[in-house]
């Protein structure tokens, strides 16, 4: 084989993984049709950063929410109406917030190129900008040129959106359904580094693992007796725990090392351990998580997306055109 056939096949091949990984996504798509897109996006989301620092948790699993719902198309952004409960609505799963900050940066987008920059990209954008604040640089690339979907169903958030209390059989389904693999799952289930969970999402653990009153043996005895000062009963739907408890803010690898001290929050968080702890350990060191993040994020940002002409692109990202 010559040399120029091993090009051939090599760019083919560079194609190919390229389609996997982003498909019909691209970089900087708005490079032409709005070029101060992604800088506007950057500003906005960084000026709400600076005065909520809980924003970047919040804004990081609303995209995930949105991308494992009908793909991210920016349907976790629609409003319910007369006759539909959108994703936003289903009950306490959510919990979401931060659609306002969202709607401020598309107004400011709208300013500057109307009808041109989709909602979906705006909040796949905005996510990484807003956990990118405190390192001052993007912390991830996104590739752009989703487009908006018009459908938002409450039933469907439920069906899709996997539940704390899911085992690492059930956690790995759910992520395969989307075509992430399971290194997608521990990589990107790194994101409980910071933020934080309603005692309900875990309060079984303290006080009615098996129904017999009992405590989850695999909880750390010293954090679960922490926790229950927090939460101090089942039916406790208000109070908040961070996740990380050193540094809730700090976007870093501490999850992992959680994890490693039985102390992840969830049983999602405990499901990782006996399912995969050799991706768990792996990931306890910060530049090996900032890089393969960095993949797993590209994947999820890519599943089911809409582009070319399907969908539409939104003038607000709470209602259909
Ligand atoms: C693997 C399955 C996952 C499960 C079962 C899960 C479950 C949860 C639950 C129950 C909460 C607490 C919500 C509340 O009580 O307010 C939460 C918070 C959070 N999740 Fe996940 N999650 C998963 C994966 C992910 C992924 C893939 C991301 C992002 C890529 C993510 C990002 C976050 C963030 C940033 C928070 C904190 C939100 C805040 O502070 O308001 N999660 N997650
Ligand atoms: C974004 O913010 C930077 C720094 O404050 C500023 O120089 C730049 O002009 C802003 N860009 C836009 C498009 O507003
Ligand atoms: C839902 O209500 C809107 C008006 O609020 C209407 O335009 C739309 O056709 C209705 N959709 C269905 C499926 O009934
Ligand atoms: C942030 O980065 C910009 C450009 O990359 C640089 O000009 C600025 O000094 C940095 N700010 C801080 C606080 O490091
Ligand atoms: C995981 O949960 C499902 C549903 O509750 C159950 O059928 C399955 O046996 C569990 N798997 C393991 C390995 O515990
Ligand atoms: C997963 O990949 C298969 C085969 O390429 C494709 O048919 C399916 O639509 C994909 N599913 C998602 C959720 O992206
Ligand atoms: C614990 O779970 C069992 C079985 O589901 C239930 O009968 C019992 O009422 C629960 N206890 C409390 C305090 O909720
Ligand atoms: C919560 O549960 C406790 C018992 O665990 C009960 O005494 C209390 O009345 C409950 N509170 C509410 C608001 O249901
Ligand atoms: C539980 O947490 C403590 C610190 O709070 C730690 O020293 C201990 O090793 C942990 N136990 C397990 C089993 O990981
Ligand atoms: C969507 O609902 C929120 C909260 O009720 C509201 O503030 C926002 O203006 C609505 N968006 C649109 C486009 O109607
Ligand atoms: C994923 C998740 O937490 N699902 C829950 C959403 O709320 C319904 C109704 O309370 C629960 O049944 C689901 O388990």
């Amino acid at each position: 084989m010559n040399v120029n056939i091993l090009l051939v096949v090599f760019v083919v091949l560079s194609g190919i993984l390229g389609e996997c990984q982003g498909g019909q996504l691209r970089k900087n798509f708005y490079r032409k049709t709005c070029p101060l897109a992604e800088e506007i996006v950057q500003n906005v989301t960084w000026n709400h950063v600076s005065t909520n620092q809980f924003l970047p948790a919040k804004l990081l699993r609303m995209h995930f929410h949105d991308c494992f719902v009908r793909g991210c198309d920016g349907s976790v952004l629609l409003n319910s109406t007369a006759n539909n409960t959108a994703e936003k609505d289903a009950i306490p799963n959510l919990s979401l917030s931060g659609f306002d900050v969202i709607d401020d940066i598309k107004a400011s987008v709208e300013k500057k190129c109307p009808g041109v920059v989709s909602c979906a990209d705006i909040l796949a954008l905005a996510a990484r900008d807003s956990v990118s604040f405190q390192f001052n640089k993007s912390m991830w690339e996104v590739l752009t040129g989703r487009r908006d979907g018009t459908i938002s169903r409450a039933r469907e958030a439920l069906l899709n959106i996997p539940a704390p209390v899911f085992n690492f059989t059930q956690l790995k389904q759910s992520f395969a359904s989307k075509n992430l693999t399971v290194h997608d799952l521990v990589v990107l289930s790194g994101s409980h580094t910071i933020g934080v969970g309603h005692c309900n999402t875990f309060s079984n653990r303290l006080y009615n693992f098996t129904g017999k009153g009992d405590q989850d043996p695999s909880l750390n005895a010293t954090y679960a007796q922490f926790l229950k000062t927090k939460c101090t009963s089942l039916n406790d739907t208000t109070t908040t725990v961070v996740m990380d408890p050193g540094s809730s803010l700090k976007f870093d690898s501490d999850y992992y090392a959680i994890l490693k001290q039985h102390k992840g929050l969830f049983q999602s968080d405990a499901a990782l351990l006996t399912g995969a702890s050799n991706i768990v350990l792996e990931l306890d060191d910060n530049n090996k998580f900032f890089t393969e993040f960095a993949q797993s994020m590209k994947r999820m940002g890519a599943v089911e997306i809409l582009t070319g002409t399907a969908g539409e692109i939104r003038k607000k990202c709470g209602v259909v055109n």
